[in-house]
């Protein structure tokens, strides 16, 4: 999420002011310059251990009467100024009045004491996290401190400035009002940044416990030598190089994630969501349901928190967003036009209405458990509860023609389908050159990407349905359940869900400078491949997280794979499209496709190649199991 962030901190550089220039001649008289929105002062919090933490206040300069706190607190930096204008961003928010405080977490920057990835989220028993008790501290400090407040504190953060606010919910002070995590990581082996169900996510688990542990004072990126980080880690070889011949040992995160393979009580110990159990103060959860880092962690937050909500506080928001993106401007999916700016949308109309209520007395109680943009239709919709009563579980079948359809397969039909996959020759998970995770600026988007990119390869397997006749409206969990078997003692597997537009659905259109990369994009809404849900696998933890075991070669199993709650409608005249594959690098690590103890400890040996086997027989019926809403319900 730094790139919204760091664009804050761009403004408040740029204000203090630029180079210094060569004589000029004299200037043209000025306006008189516009007042500063905001005063400005940097104080060091004492937390009750005695580390101080570096923080920035900033209260509008034109309040007359008290206001309420809201707080963010990162490991990625604070304003060395004030906002010259109040940023884009905050517009909505600030409207109402607000003192905002920005924190760096302890260990970052000018804060004292010292910060470590792992430790950071390691739950103390009936104390929360550091965070929990840093961000209680913090308050405490802040309410008997700051002039001219109302004693109220709201906190709210994207990301890692997300889990900071999602801690809180595991031991709020009581002046903390409202709380808005939004794409809080909260179990990184099971999902998010890192890991998906055990799978290392190799190139954002690398690049960013170097970008974090690297140096205290400073984000750091990892210093490639090829653009194509493709071809980098593939040239890299068995994981066990990239210490050996790289980072030799200095970032304890990574030495620490390929030292822990499997889930075990250093992961689970930093589940912090697993200690929550119910909603302790208003929580507004916001999801994004293209999120390339962190989809999964706000909806297991508002499941936890929602065990026990007599006041209905627990509350969920997604939408069709990147990482982030409701803190931007999104009115595009892929190809496809939104019909509005979703991310204002969800800043006008629920996060600055949401804190409002509880922090200013302002307004509605919010009446909803959950909102969401649905994609497809391009609605806001407003549910009762989520997932909604009205979705029904309903089976779409893989056939051994390579269709899909609603029908189960017959014992008439070819039964399987295969493929070889090559550890040698990785799918790419987005299309070549795949640029460094965060400089490249692509990374944001790379799941809403045109999957046809991968059609021609003989690795990847496409399953698709007719035209659908009518609307299908899917809303709540969708999960795949794969029968397939593969000839190596280990391998994985990895499903994509995928709306396919009808060709001559749209003239082909230009959209000029798409995302931060210089340039343009040719984007066409004909016959795109709109990944809606894709997830991944790893055979050896199909069993069990704990204990690692290899596969019985050719035996087909079930891969149930989860595919998260969505909401989207596949239009009539669309498609829908599955593909499988086996590799998705350099996301996800290669799997030597050879049991081994540790992957992260394999010899270039142990990479061999399979024969990877798809299942459609009545008996093996691989299948979506997609939450469909009923016409009319
Ligand atoms: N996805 C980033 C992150 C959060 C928490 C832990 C590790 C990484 C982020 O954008 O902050």
């Amino acid at each position: 999420m730094r790139g919204v962030w760091a664009a804050f901190a761009a403004v408040a550089i740029l204000g203090a002011g630029g180079p210094a220039m060569a004589a000029q001649p004299k200037p043209a008289p000025q306006a008189a310059p516009k007042p500063a929105p905001f005063t400005f002062q940097e104080v060091m919090i004492p937390m009750r251990d005695g580390v101080k933490l570096q923080t920035v206040i900033m209260a509008p300069a034109n309040a007359t009467g008290p206001l309420p706190i809201l707080l963010r607190r990162t490991p990625y930096g604070v304003p060395d100024s004030a906002y010259t204008e109040v940023p884009e961003t905050l517009k909505q928010l600030a409207a109402d009045g607000y003192i905002f405080v920005i924190q760096n977490l302890r260990g970052r920057f000018k804060s004292e004491g010292t910060f470590s990835l792992s430790e950071d989220s390691t739950v103390t028993p009936g104390q929360g996290t550091i965070e929990t008790r840093d961000a209680y501290d913090t308050i405490d400090w802040l309410v008997a401190n700051v002039p001219n407040n109302n004693g109220r504190v709201g906190i709210y953060g994207v990301s890692y400035d997300g889990y900071t606010a999602g801690a809180t919910l595991l031991g709020p002070h009581p002046a903390l009002k409202a709380v808005s995590e939004q794409a809080s990581p909260v179990d990184q082996w099971m999902n998010d940044d890192d890991h998906r169900y055990g799978a290392l996510r190799l190139s954002y688990d690398f690049e960013y416990a170097v970008y974090e542990e690297a140096d205290k004072n400073a984000n750091t990126h990892f210093a490639f030598d090829k653009w194509d980080t493709y071809e980098w880690y593939l040239g890299v070889g068995p994981l066990s190089n990239l210490n050996d011949q790289h980072l030799r040992g200095a970032i304890r995160y990574w030495n620490e994630a390929t030292e822990h393979p499997d889930y075990d009580a250093f992961w689970k110990s930093q589940a912090w969501a697993q200690t929550l159990h119910r909603s302790t103060v208003p929580n507004l959860n916001v999801a994004g349901f293209w999120d390339q880092e962190d989809p999964w962690g706000p909806w297991q937050i508002f499941r936890h928190a929602g065990e026990s909500d007599p006041d209905h506080t627990d509350l969920m928001v997604a939408g069709p967003w990147y990482h982030g993106g409701w803190r931007g401007a999104v009115e595009m999916l892929g190809a496809a036009r939104l019909g509005q700016d979703t991310s204002l949308a969800f800043r006008r109309d629920i996060e600055a209405p949401f804190f409002a209520y509880w922090l200013h007395d302002k307004g509605a109680k919010p009446d909803y458990a959950a909102r969401m943009f649905q994609t497809g239709s391009n609605v806001w919709k407003a549910y009762a509860a989520w997932p909604p009563a009205e979705a029904k579980a309903t089976s779409l079948y893989f056939h051994g023609d390579g269709s899909l359809s609603f029908e189960p397969p017959s014992a008439a039909e070819t039964g399987k389908r295969a493929y070889v996959s090559d550890p040698a020759n990785p799918v790419p998970y987005r299309q070549r050159p795949i640029s460094p995770t965060y400089p490249g600026g692509d990374w944001r988007t790379w799941e809403s990407a045109d999957q046809r990119f991968v059609d021609h390869r003989p690795d990847v397997l496409t399953y698709v349905s007719a035209p659908l006749d009518r609307d299908v409206e899917v809303a709540g969990p969708v999960a795949a359940e794969l029968f397939a078997a593969s000839s190596g003692t280990d391998s994985d597997f990895v499903v994509k869900l995928i709306d396919v537009s009808p060709e001559n659905a749209a003239k082909p259109e230009w959209i000029a400078d798409f995302g931060p990369a210089p340039g343009q994009f040719a984007r066409t809404a004909n016959g795109y491949e709109l990944p809606i849900a894709m997830e991944v696998r790893r055979g050896r933890y199909l069993e069990s997280y704990e204990h690692p075991k290899a596969l019985t070669p050719n035996k087909p199993v079930r891969w149930d794979v989860p595919l998260r709650d969505r909401d989207h409608v596949f239009k009539a005249g669309h498609r829908i499209m599955v593909q499988v594959q086996s590799t998705w690098f350099p996301l996800i690590d290669r799997n030597p496709q050879t049991f081994v103890p540790s992957i992260y400890a394999a010899k270039a040996k142990d990479f061999q190649a399979a024969t990877q086997t798809v299942y459609s027989t009545p008996d093996l019926a691989s299948r979506i199991i997609l939450p469909v809403v009923a016409a009319g319900s």
